[in-house]
């Protein structure tokens, strides 16, 4: 169908229109529940997914322009340069299945690199953002079949019927994997063997391990927009959650946990303060951290490690020539 961008359910079915503000309130409760529970820990914390509201997917937009934040850029020039071999491998006529989709920008050079294909299924939490998305990639490839899967692509289970018609093809961009656990990854990976099948293809880019001298900056960046995009959560509990942090209190913090070869990013209590949400006080320490983030780098050996221990046979791995980030082609034969 030419244009399509009806949104579609977990189990693939059309989503209502009607539960676009049932879902913003599903989101609310789900942001309360991830707020308390991770402030009950030591250390305290708040899961990364709830960085993207509007401002956050906004902010990170941000930074992916940003020169030190290297990832989009070199994951684009690697898509660009390597497209044409990625398509001859993949072959002709697959359903495109992208976990995690957001604005959907680099998709477009890969759709438009493997020609004429029965279906693109971006697959996001983010309603709003697939819509959008949508909206823009049929402009950009009139005639292309969308149906877009609003759910949380680590807990996809079913797709259209469309798709399990045909070969599939999964893509998942921009080191995203890198947010989850090495446990959480090899989880993602192994789910995705099912849902995508037999004989399916995995197209997956992956930040590489490199020196700290590029590694901080890309995480705490001169103009201070990742600060922003970290202090976001808790404007977002004040916004959504009735809070009262003062966001001058609290400093952006990244470091790189050598041992768990990853970026950790916290928030600082820069003195010992008192805060209110959802009826409750909560206090915190002078240099007390609320971890916000985990961005895991992996060599290219390691990541072929777990993705073999998942369920899927590496086929090749691009680099860029200055080994900052990875794109991996695997594909999964029972
Ligand atoms: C989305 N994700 C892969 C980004 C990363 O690099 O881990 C999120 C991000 N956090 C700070 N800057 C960018």
């Amino acid at each position: 169908m030419e244009g399509e961008v009806s949104l579609h359910l977990p189990d693939g079915s059309p989503a209502p229109s009607v539960s676009l503000r049932a879902r913003a309130e599903q989101a609310r409760g789900d942001f309360a529940e991830a707020v308390l529970g991770g402030f009950a820990l030591s250390p305290r914390s708040i899961p990364c997914r709830f960085f993207y509201d509007a401002i956050g997917s906004e902010l990170f937009e941000e930074i992916a322009k940003l020169e030190e934040y290297y990832p989009t850029r070199v994951e684009a020039s690697l898509l660009e340069a390597h497209r044409a071999e990625i398509a001859r491998r993949v072959g002709p006529s697959r359903v495109l299945i992208e976990f995690g989709s957001g604005s959907s920008r680099k998709t477009s050079l890969l759709i438009g690199a493997l020609g004429k294909i029965p279906a693109y299924i971006p697959i996001d939490i983010a309603a709003e953002s697939l819509k959008e998305a949508a909206g823009w990639l049929s402009e950009q490839h009139p005639g292309l079949t969308i149906l877009p899967l609003i759910t949380d692509f680590t807990k996809t289970r079913t797709l259209p019927e469309v798709a399990r018609r045909r070969k599939r093809l999964g893509f998942f961009s921009g080191s995203t994997i890198g947010n989850l656990t090495h446990e959480e990854a090899s989880a993602f990976l192994a789910n995705a063997a099912r849902l995508l099948g037999n004989g399916s293809a995995f197209l997956i880019g992956v930040d590489l391990k490199k020196p700290l001298s590029i590694l901080i900056p890309a995480y705490n960046d001169a103009k201070g927009i990742t600060a922003v995009f970290n202090l976001n959560l808790l404007a977002r509990i004040n916004r959504e959650l009735g809070g009262d942090f003062d966001l001058s209190g609290f400093a952006h913090d990244a470091v790189y946990n050598e041992e768990k070869g990853r970026i950790e990013m916290y928030l600082v209590s820069l003195s010992r303060q008192t805060v209110h949400l959802l009826g409750r006080r909560f206090t915190f320490a002078e240099g007390e951290r609320i971890h916000t983030e985990n961005s895991h780098k992996y060599t290219v050996k390691e990541f072929q490690a777990l993705a073999s221990a998942s369920g899927w046979q590496p086929v090749k791995a691009w680099v860029d020539p200055d080994h900052l980030f990875s794109l991996h082609l695997l594909q999964h034969h029972q």
